[in-house]
């Protein structure tokens, strides 16, 4: 552990391999199995590492208390049916999301491969974190497009509706390049994801006027009052919210009614108190793009990214991430002290 040079003077850069085996510690002390653990120390390092602090190791404390609180089965194993050629569906059996992933992987890329497109439908699952990473391995070390949807937790007033409906509900996409990290997108259909809102009502900050409404449903720029008996809107703004109301009814639809998993609305985490986490459903598309009628894939990605950057967009998504990525490996990961403390006692079981 040193003293961060690249960050905030209250943080400390931890080897990468050193903050995923304690969050491993961590995940296993409060009652996962070895495997989850493995899976999600992973994931939150992941995040961590690249930048996307709502889904780092600020996701830990409500982790814990999820698994304190009997909401989600640390320890269950998913179960895979092969349905059709084109078509996986696993019960993650009240387990995280990403172990029931990992438990059809294989399988799905098969599938791509020899089908051109597969769908990989997971239910009963928990998702807690960034989406992102469930894709960009697939591409970058696949070859695949991929694309996922995930529901979260009523949070969101669906656009000219007057109560929380649907979740923040993210859609990732990732295609491959040649010689580069691949295209990546990851976005929640709100205009904040609520990790956000939660970190700005933490440090105080208030967030621009048409992010979410207070109980009342009035409009407000504090995040409290959002987090407080009102809800979040849909991103596109005043002019645009039914855009991103539209996608995040997709996202329950495609997550949800395909998979078998909850709506948004159809759970309720009071009877376990302490459960933070969403108990829905994820669909994963991958598409084999190697099937291309007549162009190479890989070189129409690149026409059309040098032709965004003539037209100039100089930031593509995920160019943050790759950047903060390379600087995590380098130096270490940027922990908050506070925050490593509290991670150190976590992994004594306290
Ligand atoms: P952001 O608004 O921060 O970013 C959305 C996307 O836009 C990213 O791919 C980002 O790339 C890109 N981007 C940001 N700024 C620019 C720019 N100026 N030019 C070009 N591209 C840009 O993400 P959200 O707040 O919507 O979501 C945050 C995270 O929360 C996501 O990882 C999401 O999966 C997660 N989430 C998880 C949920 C769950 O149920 N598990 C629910 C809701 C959200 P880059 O990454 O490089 O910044
Ligand atoms: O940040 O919106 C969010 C979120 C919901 C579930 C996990 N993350």
């Amino acid at each position: 552990m040193h003293p961060s040079p690249v960050s905030a003077p209250e943080s400390v850069l931890i080897p990468f391999d050193e903050l995923r085996s304690l969050l491993q510690q961590i995940f296993e002390r409060h009652g996962t199995s070895t495997n989850v653990a493995a899976i999600l120390a992973d994931n939150c390092a992941t995040a961590q590492r690249d930048g996307a602090l709502s889904h780092g190791i600020f996701r830990i404390p409500g982790y814990v208390s999820t698994l304190k609180s009997g909401w989600v089965d640390g320890k269950a194993t998913p179960i895979v049916d092969d349905k059709a050629p084109g078509f996986i569906a696993v019960d993650a059996a009240n387990g995280f999301a990403q172990p029931a992933l990992m438990a059809a992987r294989n399988l799905l890329i098969a599938k791509a491969r020899s089908n051109g497109i597969a769908l990989l439908a997971i239910r009963r699952s928990h998702h807690f974190a960034a989406l992102w990473p469930d894709v960009e391995p697939l591409a970058r070390d696949e070859g695949l497009v991929a694309i996922t949807v995930v529901n979260s937790m009523a949070c969101v007033v669906p656009s000219g509706g007057r109560s929380a409906l649907f979740g923040t509900n993210p859609i990732a996409f990732a295609a491959p390049r040649a010689g580069s990290e691949p295209l990546v997108f990851d976005l929640a259909t709100s205009a904040i994801a609520h990790g956000d809102i939660q970190i700005a009502a933490r440090a105080g900050h208030s967030v621009p006027q048409g992010y979410g409404v207070d109980k009342h449903g009035q409009h407000t720029t504090e995040p409290q009052e959002i987090l407080d008996g009102g809800a979040l809107l849909p991103f596109g703004g005043e002019h645009g919210a039914h855009k991103g109301s539209a996608l995040s009814m997709m996202v329950e639809v495609l997550a949800a009614a395909l998979t078998g998993g909850n709506f948004s609305f159809e759970f309720d985490m009071r009877t376990h108190p302490g459960a933070q986490t969403p108990y829905t459903g994820q669909l994963i598309i991958a598409i084999d793009p190697s099937l291309t009628s007549g162009q190479n894939f890989a070189d129409r990605c690149e026409t059309l990214i040098a032709a965004m950057s003539d037209a100039g967009q100089s930031r593509l998504p995920g160019t943050r991430r790759y950047e903060q990525r390379k600087l995590s490996m380098e130096h270490g990961v940027p922990v908050d002290v506070a925050r490593w403390r509290e991670l150190l006692q976590l992994a004594e079981g306290q």
